[in-house]
């Protein structure tokens, strides 16, 4: 692996040129810029993947792309690329992450990656550097999953491109295709030029919040991501019978409410007695037919979204939820799908110790604490990649752990530490 563990000195200089070029205001700006689309009354953004907000959002990042003179281009699946040039062709230093957001989401959560990428290159214009390798700053599509499920779409088909035709196919609530939005969003752009999914890549870093709470209680503005946690989410479809509130006795019922809410009970007593293994489990999501006031549902569907740093505890998981479904005596029919699934993800060492090199001068230098190592208890696309070529992750802290939510927020400080700790580690990675 082509990786310095520690620059080299004329690499170093360049690495730390760039870290003190990074200019703050003008991170704010951007990201202030970009959370107008979607924006919300109460300061969240609402810019699910390939919405015509979300269109809007990358049309601002390709003019803001362009101004910084990248060359843009997009692949099958509309990731975006910003290509700054190297003095060489060789495989880029990929930097960025997603601009999609969650249905009610924050300014940060994806988008200070993508931005902060931008504002490296910006750096790197302002101190005249030209790097050995190109570095490219990737919005991803669909990092989120919300609107079509499963997440990281994106970054899961560039690295698999065999992915690409059944994540076409999945629908979102209204029926519309992921084929249907992204063929949508590509005839958006028709002057960027497209390019192969796959593509060699030198090395990888992305920059994001935490969304937990471990920085902020540790006192600490930078987090070197040791690795990311397993995550599976199913889907549970429980067919009964729709049928008249008030005429239909209880003990001739197929109600698929009163049978999810026991399976749903049971599950939440799985995780209540696995809670020393910090298995997390979300059911996110419920749809109910035909959702009137006085008919028993006759169909309801849950998700389950269940993660855990140890993957056996999510195969303890699985077995309990097929042995729940399984064993459920009622008149109905419960149907279980997996349709997302990730092992935990393991960062390589010489990858963090460069991180750590660079996270421990930009805090130096901001007279702050020195940065930790944890573990990622949400997914990013860092998990796809880290299969592609060396990659790792610098995490800034979320106010409060909150993320997912309008209130989302990290003090200007510690976003402008984030984005020179990524300057300092992209650069050294581009001259090595
Ligand atoms: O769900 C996740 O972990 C990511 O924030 N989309
Ligand atoms: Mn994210
Ligand atoms: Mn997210």
């Amino acid at each position: 692996m082509n990786t310095t563990t520690q620059a080299q000195p004329e690499s170093r200089a360049a690495a730390e040129a760039a870290q003190d070029h990074v200019q703050g205001d003008r991170l704010q700006a951007a990201i202030a810029e970009l959370a107008r689309f979607g924006g919300r009354d109460d300061g969240g953004v609402s810019r699910q993947t390939l919405t015509d907000i979300d269109l809007q959002a990358r049309r601002y990042l390709i003019d803001r792309a362009g101004a910084l003179g990248c060359v843009v281009e997009v692949d099958d699946c509309a990731n975006l690329f910003f290509r700054r040039p190297g003095k060489t062709d060789l495989p880029p230093v990929l930097t960025g992450s997603h601009a999609d957001t969650q249905p009610v989401g924050g300014k940060l959560d994806g988008a200070y990656g993508v931005l902060a990428g931008l504002e490296v290159l910006a750096a790197l214009n302002d101190a005249g550097i030209e790097t050995l390798r190109p570095i490219e700053v990737v919005a991803w599509t669909n990092e989120e999953g919300s609107r079509f499920g499963p997440g990281a779409m994106g970054s899961s088909a560039f690295v698999d491109p065999g992915r690409l035709p059944d994540y076409r196919k999945v629908t979102d609530g209204d029926g519309v295709t992921f084929g249907a939005a992204l063929d949508r969003a590509l005839q958006a752009i028709p002057e960027v030029p497209r390019r192969a999914l796959r593509r060699p890549m030198s090395s990888c870093v992305e920059l994001h919040i935490e969304q937990g709470p471990v920085l902020e209680a540790a006192r600490v503005p930078l987090g070197i991501v040791a690795g990311i946690q397993s995550v599976r989410w199913y889907r549970v479809t429980l067919t009964g019978m729709a049928a008249h509130a008030g005429t239909t006795p209880m003990d001739v019922r197929a109600d698929a409410m009163a049978a999810a809410v026991d399976v749903a009970h049971r599950l939440y007593a799985h995780a209540a007695q696995a809670a020393a293994s910090q298995l997390r489990l979300t059911l996110g999501r419920w749809l109910v037919g035909p959702n009137s006031v006085n008919t028993i549902p006759g169909e309801v569907e849950f998700t389950i979204d269940v993660r855990c740093v140890d993957e056996r505890v999510l195969e303890r998981f699985d077995a309990a939820l097929g042995e729940i479904v399984k064993s459920h005596a009622w008149p109905g029919r419960v149907e279980l799908e997996c349709f997302f699934s990730r092992p935990p993800t393991r960062f390589p060492a010489e990858m963090l110790a460069l991180v750590g090199q660079a996270c421990e001068r930009a805090c130096r230098q901001a007279s702050q604490p020195p940065p930790v190592a944890l573990t990622s208890g949400a997914f990013h696309d860092a998990m796809y990649l880290a299969e592609h070529c060396p990659t790792a992750m610098i995490f800034v802290p979320s106010k409060g752990g909150v993320s997912h939510n309008a209130a989302e927020e990290t003090a200007p400080h510690e976003l402008l530490l984030g984005a020179q700790a990524l300057a300092y580690a992209v650069t050294a990675l581009a001259n090595a």
